[in-house]
């Protein structure tokens, strides 16, 4: 990564800590859609001995590698289009029909807990699902050694779950009970 890249990265994760989890760090208002104004972003951020500004902030949301940020019609507005855990946003999310299997990343000292319980939301609102196993080994290795389980998706949907499918390709759900999570794809 160059400087201009670590740099937007860092600052990703700064938006990603205010729009999807901590907005009153820096006293910003959010919308139950995520939205948030641009202004207020910058100046929330400045108290905080941050500057940011909207050529910046527009250069992430472009480049960002997982479209994480989106920025409304009129400029005006910013919002993390998915992974929120502050209660002001509740995003209404498009509901889909989801494919056959769909795959979840975790920590191989996750599985035994989760082979009992389930995947559950923790913090996030939703489970976070993927369409194919190599994002799924990334997410997995956020938190240590990765595997990969697959969710028996459609099954689940035609038993009356529901899947939603964000603007940036990630799929949620409520819940994945135990007895729809499929082959362990163990060790990557
Ligand atoms: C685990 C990133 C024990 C779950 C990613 C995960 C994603 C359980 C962790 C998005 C469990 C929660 C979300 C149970 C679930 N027992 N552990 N019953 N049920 N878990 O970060 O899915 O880069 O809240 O497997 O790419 O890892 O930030 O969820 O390991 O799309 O844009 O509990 O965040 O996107 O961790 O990640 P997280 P996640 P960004």
């Amino acid at each position: 990564m160059n400087t201009d890249d670590k740099r937007l990265d860092e600052i990703s994760k700064y938006l990603s800590y205010v729009l999807r989890h901590e907005p009153q760090a820096i006293d910003l208002c959010l919308d139950t859609e995520g939205w948030a104004s641009i202004d207020s972003l910058i100046a929330g951020a400045a108290k905080n001995g941050r500057h940011l500004d909207r050529t910046t902030i527009q250069a992430v949301v472009a480049n960002n590698d997982k479209k994480r940020f989106a920025i409304s019609d009129d400029g005006q507005r910013i919002r993390a289009v998915q992974g929120h855990s502050t209660t002001a946003v509740r995003r209404k999310h498009a509901e889909e029909e989801p494919p056959e299997v769909l795959y979840h990343g975790t920590a191989t000292r996750f599985l035994e807990s989760i082979r009992e319980q389930g995947l559950k939301a923790g913090s996030r609102h939703h489970v976070h699902l993927s369409q194919d196993i190599p994002t799924a080994i990334a997410v997995g290795q956020r938190y240590g050694k990765s595997a990969v389980l697959e969710i028996q998706a459609r099954r689940m949907h035609q038993q009356g779950f529901k899947f939603f499918l964000a603007e940036n390709g990630v799929w949620l759900t409520d819940a994945v009970p135990a007895e729809f999570l499929g082959t362990l794809k163990l060790s990557f």
